[in-house]
């Protein structure tokens, strides 16, 4: 072989070796360049949808939380395959409420969930601050009303037919336990906080239900401050309780806890709101005026995976679309409350459902 032959050679190995480094390295950083993609989510959440679930608080204690992330991952169960795997990361925002906002806007930052999800009336607000400052994050709020924002949407219960049944059952019930002492009936309410569904529907709804059974009626509406203090709830109760009340609508959280305690202790009664609390303390929970929450968040979680949600749209719902009712079957419920009163309440609950009642919110 001549000498420059050899040099040939040498040159071609060298230009070989040099093409198969690019070309290797040229799949090397198309591989990375996909698991960029995957990290940052939107390739592969085409294929797989994330969903976040912000508890405004926390879910212990609070049945409207409990049910919202118990719909939501009902949802993605049933909508998850294995080529399409739906993910869904709960969130507790804790009680500091001038947090939340901070804490939405970051999990709209990261582009990491095609929908947050969330429960509360003053969730729409937030959201329509975040909704603007990141304009693919989509939410899906219920307990809460927004109407025309593109990114959000809502869907309210009819709370002044489940305030109102609660009311209802705690006149009947004080009627039957008498109010000596007092020149009128009154029924009691403990409120976590103060906020316009507490103080524009479901307070007023409450004094109108017991009004229907005694036009006199009054309410002693206490708050605790806050949704956790059961001590606090339970000082509150004792003092009503004192003061002549019989029985107490509890929505309060953690703090409900307390106010049933109190009740318990001093042999009053409890009406129970958003979910069946007979059992919480049976024979002291007179009551239970439900929010279907589950089904709710089940369905329009269901909806947004079927890419059938209606974002923009606020929808409301009540006892006449299955959404807010009253538990009348329940054993607690039959032993606890006598069959004359149990009647009375049936055929209220009756006349909501038909309509012969229309409690327009
Ligand atoms: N209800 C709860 O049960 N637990 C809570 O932690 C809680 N936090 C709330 C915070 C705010 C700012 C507002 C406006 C309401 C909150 N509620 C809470 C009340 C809840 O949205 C609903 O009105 C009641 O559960 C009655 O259905």
């Amino acid at each position: 072989m001549k000498p420059h032959d050899r040099k040939y050679r040498c040159i071609q190995r060298i230009m070989l070796v040099f093409s198969l480094l690019v070309w290797v390295g040229g799949i090397q950083g198309f591989g990375l360049g996909s698991k960029d993609e995957s990290r940052k989510g939107s390739g592969d959440r085409a294929l797989h949808p994330a969903i976040a679930v912000f508890i405004p608080g926390v879910m212990s204690g609070s049945p409207l939380y409990e049910m919202l992330a118990e719909g939501v991952k009902q949802a993605a169960a049933e909508k998850s395959t294995a080529e399409r795997r739906v993910t869904v990361t709960v969130i507790e925002g804790g009680f500091n409420q001038a947090e939340w906002e901070g804490r939405i806007t970051a999990l709209a930052a990261s582009e990491s969930y095609d929908l947050i999800v969330s429960s509360n009336p003053s969730l729409p607000a937030l959201a329509a601050s975040v909704s603007a400052k990141f304009p693919k994050q989509r939410f899906l709020l219920l307990d809460g009303t927004l109407a025309g924002n593109p990114q959000v949407y809502t869907l309210r219960y009819k709370q002044r037919e489940q305030a109102y049944m609660a009311g209802h059952i705690a006149a009947l019930v004080a009627g039957e336990a008498g109010y000596e002492g007092s020149p009128a009936m009154r029924v009691g309410l403990v409120a976590g906080q103060e906020y316009p569904a507490m103080n524009e529907v479901i307070l007023p709804a409450y004094r109108e239900g017991a009004q229907q059974v005694d036009p006199q009626c009054t309410v002693d509406f206490r708050v605790v401050g806050n949704w956790f203090d059961a001590g606090k709830g339970a000082e509150l109760a004792a003092d009503m309780i004192r003061g002549g009340v019989k029985v107490i609508l509890s929505i309060a959280g953690g703090a409900n806890e307390g106010v049933v305690q109190a009740a318990f202790e001093a042999g009053a009664k409890v009406v129970w709101f958003d979910t069946n609390g007979y059992g919480v303390r049976p024979g002291t929970v007179v009551g239970s005026a439900v929010i279907y929450q589950n089904k709710a968040a089940y369905e329009q979680t269901i909806r947004f995976l079927e890419g059938a949600l209606p974002f923009g749209k606020a929808e409301l719902v009540g006892v006449a679309e299955g959404y807010v009712d009253f538990i009348e079957a329940d054993p607690d419920y039959q032993a606890s409350v006598s069959a004359p009163i149990r009647e009375k309440q049936r055929i209220l609950i009756e006349q909501i459902r038909s309509g012969v009642l229309r409690l327009e919110e």
